[in-house]
């Protein structure tokens, strides 16, 4: 069987991921719907050698399509999203419109595909930083337990969006060359003041909460919860923006619940987790960096070490690419899933 599939927001940095995904990981796929703003409507893109044309997305563009995946925008998704699952379409959604919805799952398909069975027309893909840190703890936790985690990131620009990543090389530029670095977009295009991300470390993505927290940090803490189906897991999130163009970094720190766990135990298990792909060796200076990570669908795990003074702590550094495992590849595997338990029809 095959299917109608419509990608909204299709010509932004994860839409395109999306087209490519499907593309090369053959989805069974009847036609393609390209779907975004008045802005973009009208380019056209290739799908499998075809050529489609992008068309603005309304509540009638989801008549006759079973798959819909979202990533325009948090507002584009709480406007059109429950309008395509009403007309009978199943919604992935690449936002945080939903997530924390109690009747939405929120999926890692390597970690808790089980959620799926009980959708009510809306999935929602976590957010990238999530998704990477729980497909690789995920196995850890089963085989040892978990306590706590406390992870800082180090994130790509293209987690902001196409314009980000010019803004960066906009800047890169004029810094070069002795001139005023511009800055309109990040750290969060919606906040009152705008930061230089060239050459530059920025502590804040997305905006603040009341309680001193971000909201990606809130989301990396809430989401992982959520995804673990464990509500006492201890999280703490601090969100950085580098000028990396893809593939976001963390370092993380988890303390697992039993004692006597050893660094090749956790190895041991980890090397067994789909989706992941240990590298790590000190003595050939081997680990996990962006440049390597982006273009590839793995999450890559190195850096492990047991803390030295906790024996139940350990230390660990876990890289992705934003764009494909973090946001595309996921929905599209979450999609595979759906179709894998019967679920898309
Ligand atoms: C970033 N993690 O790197 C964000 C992008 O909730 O899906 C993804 C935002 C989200 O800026």
């Amino acid at each position: 069987k095959k299917f109608r599939v419509a990608v909204v927001g299709a010509t932004g940095a994860v839409g395109q991921e999306m087209l490519r995904t499907l593309e090369r990981r053959q989805f069974p796929a009847e036609s393609l719907l390209p779907l975004s703003s008045s802005r973009s409507a009208g380019t056209k893109l290739i799908f499998n050698g075809q050529e489609v044309e992008v068309q603005e997305a309304a509540p009638e563009s989801f008549e006759n399509i079973d798959l819909a995946l979202f990533s325009a925008g948090g507002s584009i998704s709480k406007k059109l999203a429950p309008e395509a699952a009403k007309r009978g379409a199943i919604v992935v959604d690449n936002t945080s419109a939903f997530r924390m919805d109690e009747d939405v799952p929120l999926v890692v398909p390597e970690v808790n595909p089980d959620h799926l069975d009980d959708h009510q027309g809306i999935i929602a893909n976590p957010n990238c930083s999530t998704i990477q840190m729980v497909a690789a703890l995920e196995p850890v936790r089963k085989a040892f337990g978990l306590n706590r985690i406390i992870v800082s990131t180090y994130q790509a620009v293209s987690g902001a969006g196409a314009d980000a990543i010019d803004e960066m090389y906009d800047q890169s530029r004029a810094v070069l060359e002795g001139k005023k670095a511009e800055a309109n977009i990040l750290p969060v295009s919606g906040d009152k003041k705008h930061y230089q991300i060239a050459f530059n470390a920025v502590p804040q993505i997305d905006l603040f909460q009341e309680n001193g927290f971000t909201f990606e940090e809130m989301k990396m803490i809430n989401e992982t919860k959520k995804i673990t189906g464990d509500p006492d897991l201890s999280v703490a999130a601090t969100c950085v923006r580098l000028p990396v163009e893809t593939g976001h970094s963390e370092s993380v720190f988890f303390e697992v619940n039993h004692d006597g766990v050893t660094k090749e135990d956790v190895f041991r298990v980890l090397k067994e987790a789909p989706g992941v792909t240990v590298m790590d060796d000190p003595s050939e200076q081997l680990y996990p960096m962006a440049v390597d990570a982006a273009g590839k669908d793995d999450v890559f795990v190195g850096r492990l070490r047991k803390d030295l003074t906790d024996d139940r702590g350990f230390h660990c550094w876990i890289v992705a690419d934003n764009l494909l495992k973090g946001a595309a590849l996921n929905s599209v595997q979450i999609a595979e899933t759906l179709v894998q338990k019967g679920l898309l029809k």
